[in-house]
């Protein structure tokens, strides 16, 4: 992971990635999420955790997390992994009028015509993962 410039505007950033939909990308989100934090807050570091405990209801989880998507400064999803919950959380994030980027890698996945239709959305396809850290800078405006 290349080492990150600290500049501009702390920015509180929900990541959104799969859990139940499937952990696969676990270790991606958890790299990214590294990444970001230097600067950043991210909300939703759990994202990235090798084991999540289950410590509240989910109707608790539900109450969290759509507070800080009301509360945060801009989304960014991994969406290679498909995932029910993040799908949600982005419509969720554009009827709050929440800068939404999308992450994906195009060898992997065939992303929804519903996130690649919307034109709300800021799409970011990729097939390296080098690739990515640039590309969050320039989201970031770090780069
Ligand atoms: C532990 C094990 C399984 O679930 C947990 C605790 N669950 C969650 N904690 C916090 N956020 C969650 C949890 N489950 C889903 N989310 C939110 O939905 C996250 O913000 C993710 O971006 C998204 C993942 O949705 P699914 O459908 O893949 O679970």
């Amino acid at each position: 992971m290349p080492e990150k410039k600290e500049r501009g505007t702390q920015m509180k950033i929900y990541f959104a990635g799969s859990i139940r939909g499937g952990r696969e990308d676990r270790e991606l989100y958890s790299r990214l999420i590294a990444y970001m934090s230097t600067g950043h807050r991210v909300l939703t570091e759990h994202i990235g955790h090798p084991v999540l405990e289950e410590s509240g209801s989910d109707g608790d989880i539900y109450r969290q997390d759509t507070a800080w998507l009301r509360e945060c400064d801009l989304v960014i999803a991994e969406c290679t992994r498909p995932s029910l919950g993040v799908g949600y959380e982005l419509a969720y994030a554009e009827r709050y009028g929440k800068p939404v980027h999308i992450l994906y890698n195009t060898e992997r996945t065939r992303l929804s015509a519903m996130l690649t239709g919307n034109p709300a959305f800021y799409l970011h396809p990729y097939t390296e993962e080098a690739d990515l850290f640039p590309l969050v800078d320039r989201i970031l405006g770090n780069g």
